[in-house]
C-alpha cells in the first residue's frame, strides 16, 4: 500500500517534515475535521471557521499540486469524530505500508498519537516538528542546566543559533540584545494605526461559516467580522502589509492600548504562523532585512524577532518541559470562579469591557490586553487557573494549548510559582491609565485609591500583595513594595483590604457550560 500522511489542522505547511521527500503517486494525505477537536473546549466560532477553512484551502492546494488528498468533512455521515477513529477508517481504506505523521503540538493529541503504534498493525512514524527553531532536547538541556529559566538568556541562544541580528564578531547588532526600554511609549492622543489587511470570505470560507453557525451556534463569539487569512497567499499579503505599514511603530507602541483600536501596530500574524501558513524564521529574516535596508528601526525589528524566536520558542519549550503538571499548577492557590463578564463583556470597568469586546468580535486581543488587563485582573482577583486557561483557549483564534497554557498559567497567573517569569505581572490602575486611554471613558477613577469610584485594580493590587506576602516578600524584584505597604499604617491598609473585599463580593461567577460542555 501507499504511505499515509495525516496532516493536522495546525500543520498546514507545504514543506512539512512528513511531506518532504515523499512522492505524489506513492502517498495519500489524510486530513480530518473531527468533532473531538472542535469541541474539547467550546472554541470561539471564528477559531473553528478559520481552521476548517484553512484546512479545506490547503487540501485544495495540495490536490492542485498533484497530491492525493483524502479529506473527511465534519458532516460526512461516517465521520468517526476523532483523529484515532478517522485514522482507523483510513487505514482500512488504503491499507498503507507506513503512516508518517508530524508530532502533534498539544500534549492531549500527542498522547493519542503515541498509542497508534500499539493500536494499528502497520508501521507508524512520528516525526519531529522542525517548524520550530529549538528542539525539545535542546530546550531540556538548556533548562536542566539552570535553577531559573529566563527568556532573555534563552533568547540570546536563539539569536546565536539563527544568526539573526548578529554581527561577525559575535556581538548583537547595535551592541545590545534588547531594546525594550525604547518600546514602552504610551499612546499619543489620537494614535491610530493603518487598517489591517482583511480578507473577504470566499465560497469555501462562506460554506464553513455556515457550518459553524449551524453546528456551533451557541459557542462564544461573533462570526460576522471574519477576515482572517485562510491561505498561504493571503497570509503573505498580510505579512507584506505589516512590513510595509506597521513595523516601524511596532516597537514603540507595543505596550500601548487605545479604545476601539483593536490591532494598533501589531502584526496580526499569529493565527497564520500557528496554522503553518507562514514560516516564523522567514518572517524574522524579513524583519531583519527591513532594518538592514533602512526601512524599520532596530528597536521595532529586535522586538518583533524577540517575540518569535524568544517568547514563542521559549513558551513551547517550557510547555513540553513542564507537561502534564503545568495544567494543574496553582502555586498561589487561587480558587475563585471566572467572573461571568469574561463571557458577556458586561462590566463597567472600561478597559476590561473593551478587551472582551475585541475578543468577542475578532477572536483576538493584542498582547498587552491579554497580559495587563485581562490577565492582570485574573491574577489580582485570584481566579482559578483552570478556568482562566479554558477561557483563553476558547476565545482566541491563535490559541493552541502549547502556547496558551504557559502564557496563562505561568506568565499571567504565576501558577508555576515563578519558573517562567521572575515576578508576577501585577499592576494597579496607574499602569493601565499610563499605557491606554481607557480610563477617560470609565466610571471608575484610576487616581482614586479606595472606596466609591476607585479603580478596582487599586485595592485589588494591595489585596493581592498582602495575601501573598510570605511568598513575594522574598522576591528581590518585588519584595521592596512591602516597605511602601508597611508605611501606610493599619487604617489605610484596612481601607484597601475592605475595598477589595467588597468589590470581590460583587463578582458573579460564570455559569457552567461556557468553556466546556456540561
Ligand atoms: P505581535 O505582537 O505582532 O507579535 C509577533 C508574534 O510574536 C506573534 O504573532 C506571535 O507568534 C509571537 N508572540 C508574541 N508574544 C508571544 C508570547 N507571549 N508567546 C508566544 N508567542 C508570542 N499567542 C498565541 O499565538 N496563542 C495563544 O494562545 C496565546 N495566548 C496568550 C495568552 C496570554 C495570557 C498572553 C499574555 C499572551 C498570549 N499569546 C498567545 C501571545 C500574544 O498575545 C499573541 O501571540 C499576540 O497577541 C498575537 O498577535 P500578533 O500576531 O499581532 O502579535
Ligand atoms: C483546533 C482544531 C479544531 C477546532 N478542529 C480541528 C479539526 O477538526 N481537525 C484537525 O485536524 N485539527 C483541528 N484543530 C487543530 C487541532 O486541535 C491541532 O492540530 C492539534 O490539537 C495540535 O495538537
Ligand atoms: Fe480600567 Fe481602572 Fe482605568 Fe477603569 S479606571 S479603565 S477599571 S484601569
Amino acid at each position: 500500500g501507499p504511505v499515509l500522511v495525516p496532516i493536522l489542522g495546525d500543520q498546514l505547511t507545504r514543506d512539512l517534515a512528513s511531506l518532504r521527500g515523499r512522492t505524489k503517486d506513492d502517498s495519500v494525505i489524510l486530513m480530518m475535521e473531527v468533532w473531538d477537536e472542535a469541541t474539547y473546549v467550546r472554541h470561539h466560532k471564528q477559531k473553528i471557521a478559520l481552521i476548517f477553512s484553512a484546512m479545506r484551502h490547503f487540501a485544495e492546494e495540495l490536490r492542485d499540486a498533484g497530491w492525493k488528498v483524502d479529506y473527511t468533512k465534519l458532516d460526512d455521515p461516517d465521520n468517526a469524530g476523532s483523529f484515532t477513529g478517522e485514522l482507523a477508517r483510513a487505514i482500512e481504506r488504503h491499507d498503507p505500508r507506513l503512516v508518517s505523521v508530524v508530532e502533534a503540538g498539544e500534549w492531549r493529541v500527542r498522547q493519542d498519537m503515541e498509542q497508534w503504534a500499539d493500536k494499528f498493525a502497520c508501521e507508524i512514524e512520528i516525526l519531529r516538528d522542525d517548524r520550530f527553531i529549538c528542539t525539545q532536547a535542546e530546550f531540556d538541556a538548556w533548562a536542566d542546566d539552570r535553577k531559573e529559566l529566563r527568556m532573555e538568556f534563552f533568547y540570546r541562544e536563539m539569536r546565536r543559533k539563527t544568526g539573526l541580528l548578529m554581527e561577525d564578531d559575535g556581538k548583537p547588532t547595535g551592541g545590545e540584545w534588547n531594546y525594550d526600554s525604547e518600546n514602552r511609549k504610551p499612546p499619543k492622543d489620537g494614535l491610530a494605526a493603518p487598517e489591517r489587511a482583511k480578507f473577504a470570505p470566499d465560497s469555501v470560507t462562506q460554506e464553513v461559516i455556515e457550518l459553524v453557525g449551524d453546528r456551533f451556534g451557541d459557542h462564544f463569539g461573533s462570526l460576522d467580522t471574519f477576515g482572517w487569512p485562510v491561505t498561504r497567499d493571503e497570509a503573505e499579503e498580510a505579512a507584506d502589509a505589516f512590513f510595509a505599514e506597521r513595523i516601524e511603530c511596532f516597537g514603540p507602541y507595543q505596550d500601548a492600548m487605545v479604545a476601539g483600536e483593536d490591532d494598533l501596530f501589531h502584526s496580526m500574524l499569529s493565527t497564520s504562523i500557528n496554522l503553518g501558513l507562514l514560516d516564523p524564521l522567514e518572517l524574522c529574516h524579513r524583519a531583519e532585512q527591513a532594518y538592514r535596508d533602512g526601512n524599520a528601526p532596530l528597536n521595532s525589528v529586535e522586538g518583533f524577532i524577540r517575540q518569535i524566536i524568544g517568547w514563542r520558542e521559549y513558551v513551547r519549550g517550557f510547555y513540553w518541559h513542564q507537561m502534564p503538571h503545568l495544567q494543574k499548577a496553582n502555586a498561589l492557590n487561587a480558587q475563585r470562579g471566572l467572573p461571568e463578564f469574561y463571557w458577556t463583556g458586561d462590566t463597567d470597568m472600561a478597559c476590561l469591557a473593551d478587551c472582551i469586546r475585541s475578543t468577542r468580535d475578532n477572536a483576538h486581543a493584542h498582547h498587552i490586553q491579554r497580559l495587563m488587563v485581562l490577565g492582570n485582573f485574573a491574577l489580582l482577583a485570584g481566579i482559578d487557573p483552570r478556568e482562566v486557561q479554558d477561557w483563553y483557549l476558547v476565545v482566541y483564534a491563535d490559541a493552541y494549548e502549547w502556547v496558551e497554557l504557559p502564557n496563562v498559567a505561568a506568565m499571567i497567573l504565576y501558577a508555576d510559582g515563578g519558573k517562567l517569569a521572575s515576578k508576577p505581572y501585577a499592576a494597579s490602575g496607574n499602569y493601565i491609565n499610563k499605557m491606554s486611554n481607557y480610563c477617560a471613558g470609565c466610571t471608575y477613577s484610576p487616581s482614586k485609591k479606595t472606596g466609591e469610584g476607585a479603580c478596582p485594580f487599586n485595592p485589588l493590587y494591595w489585596h493581592f500583595m498582602d495575601r501573598h506576602r510570605e511568598r513575594l516578600e522574598k522576591n528581590h524584584r518585588i519584595g521592596r513594595i512591602y516597605a511602601t505597604w508597611d508605611r501606610m499604617g493599619e487604617e489605610r491598609q484596612r481601607d484597601y483590604l475592605d475595598s477589595a473585599e467588597s468589590f470581590l463580593e460583587t463578582l458573579e461567577p460564570a455559569g457552567a457550560g461556557w468553556a466546556r460542555a456540561d
